[in-house]
């Protein structure tokens, strides 16, 4: 039987996961910028949903996402404490506005920029897609134009969705019309289902953008396509944007345009490390947590895992074992 210490708290085992504020995975939380200085990462969520074609819900995302991520500890397969090799913080949300996306898209800016300011990598939580496009340009306004690892079902390429130009299907085509991304140095993976049209990929196909549709993941395996990916992304600044719903619904059923047919997630944070590990990432997102839509909170479960993942694979980077 354990001796009991009647001034401790909980003790070198640290805190039980469901005890405690849900700050991301119990990490300090801040929301000042001394608070931030020092860090490699900084958790920042993005809470709006406004701007969805199907099941609204996401702004329920990051708080569902932090409140699944308390587990901690070393990595099994890649044997490294990701919070112990890098000084991650939880930044909090951007200030977001409800009923008003482009004050909030601003907003989700000028935090983002914030923490690339200080040096640290964002891990920016969704929200839903539309949260890309200032995030990444956050990121590429001081990094340069970037590269794009993208999983999705959907390429979220459309100029207009039913006239409208800002939209979760179009951050994608305003990025690389903005020069934020560079198309020949942007994959998409695990596309499917029965959207966009040909209008939209002509147009992927001019900007050399690389697809590798679902199809492609399952004839040829994950490791494969992602190197294909990886290849076509190349050395320099990156970004990695995670749309839950290339996840198959039986995997994350907590999303507003699911689309049957999708990758497991045992492939997809094999994927997220792996890609951490090998890229220059300068920031990701991880966007399209639904966790009213989920039934159980497995999805938003998965979400914490998908970022715990990239956090993985920046630390394997960080220390000279990127790719291992
Ligand atoms: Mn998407």
């Amino acid at each position: 039987m354990a001796t009991i210490d009647p001034n401790a708290r909980w003790g070198a085992d640290g805190r039980p996961d469901y005890a405690g504020l849900p700050s991301f995975a119990a990490l300090p939380y801040t929301e000042s910028g001394e608070g931030l200085a020092g860090a490699d990462v900084a958790i920042v969520g993005a809470p709006m949903d406004e701007l969805v074609s199907d099941r609204p819900g996401t702004r329920y995302g990051p708080r569902a996402i932090r409140q699944a991520s308390a587990s901690t500890g070393r990595h099994l397969d890649a044997g490294i404490d990701a919070f112990e090799s890098l000084r991650v913080v939880d930044f909090g949300d951007a200030a977001v506005i409800p009923a008003d996306p482009v004050a909030s898209h601003a907003a989700i800016e000028r935090i983002v920029g914030e923490v690339v300011d200080a040096g640290a990598i964002p891990l920016v939580l969704g929200g839903d897609h539309s949260i890309a496009e200032p995030d990444i340009r956050a990121c590429a306004q001081r990094h340069g134009p970037l590269g794009l690892i993208h999983f999705d079902a959907h390429t979220d390429t459309a100029r207009e969705l039913w006239g409208a130009e800002l939209s979760h299907g179009t951050p994608m085509y305003r990025l690389v019309e903005q020069g934020h991304v560079a198309g020949e140095r942007y994959a998409q993976i695990g596309l499917r289902g029965y959207w966009p049209g040909e209008k939209e990929f002509a147009w992927q196909r001019e900007r050399g953008i690389t697809e590798l549709r679902m199809r492609e993941v399952v004839e040829r395996g994950i490791a494969d396509v992602l190197t294909e990916a990886i290849d076509a992304v190349g050395p320099g600044p990156a970004f990695a944007s995670i749309d839950i719903d290339v996840l198959d619904p039986a995997f994350a059923p907590g999303t507003g345009t699911p689309e049957p047919g999708g990758m497991t997630t045992a492939d997809l944070l094999w994927a997220c490390r792996e890609l951490a590990g090998r890229l220059e990432l300068v920031g990701a997102d991880v966007v399209e947590v639904l966790p009213s839509a989920s039934g159980t909170d497995v999805t938003a479960v998965v979400g914490a895992r998908i970022a715990h993942e990239l956090l993985t694979g920046i630390a394997l980077r960080r220390a000279g074992r990127g790719g291992a």
